[in-house]
């Protein structure tokens, strides 16, 4: 059983890494993310909001697919919008950079939903956020953490 258990946990290891190294080492250099920001919380608050700009160099459309980040258990894509007046937050499972465009990550408007915060965060620190795109490139954005 101590065997079983012991093969179970490197495979799944293996598939992380090796998972892990896939994305680093394919960059999309036509994708820059600028002015990433993460909104500072209380302590109290486990959740919290990172906006930024990605814009797309290249003519072809990037789809972001996925995002995560190295101070939550789990990271969204989410779009705000009105509903009869109403602010309404929703996730989407994909966001369209069009070629030779960008998409303005900002309050009220699209952004990157960090879930379950690991610990508080403070003004002034730097957040890494990692951006899944369709095809298997990633990239990395450092983000500060402001109180807007
Ligand atoms: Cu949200």
């Amino acid at each position: 059983m101590v065997f079983k258990y012991l093969f179970c946990s490197i495979v799944v290891l293996t598939a992380f890494l090796g998972g892990i190294d896939a994305h680093a080492g394919i960059l999309n250099e036509d994708i820059v993310a600028s002015d990433a920001w993460v909104r500072a919380m209380p302590p109290s608050q486990t959740n919290t909001a990172a906006y930024m700009v990605i814009k797309n160099k290249g003519p072809n459309e990037v789809i972001l697919t996925s995002v995560s980040s190295d101070i939550s258990e789990s990271a969204e894509i989410h779009q705000m919008s009105d509903m009869k007046g109403m602010m309404n937050m929703s996730m989407v499972s994909k966001l369209s950079i069009p070629g030779n465009g960008e998409v303005v990550l900002k309050p009220g408007a699209y952004h990157i939903m960090l879930v379950n915060l690991k610990k508080p965060i403070k003004s002034g620190e730097i957040v890494q956020i990692r951006l899944f795109f369709k095809g298997g490139t990633s990239l990395n954005v450092k983000a500060e953490v402001r109180e807007q």
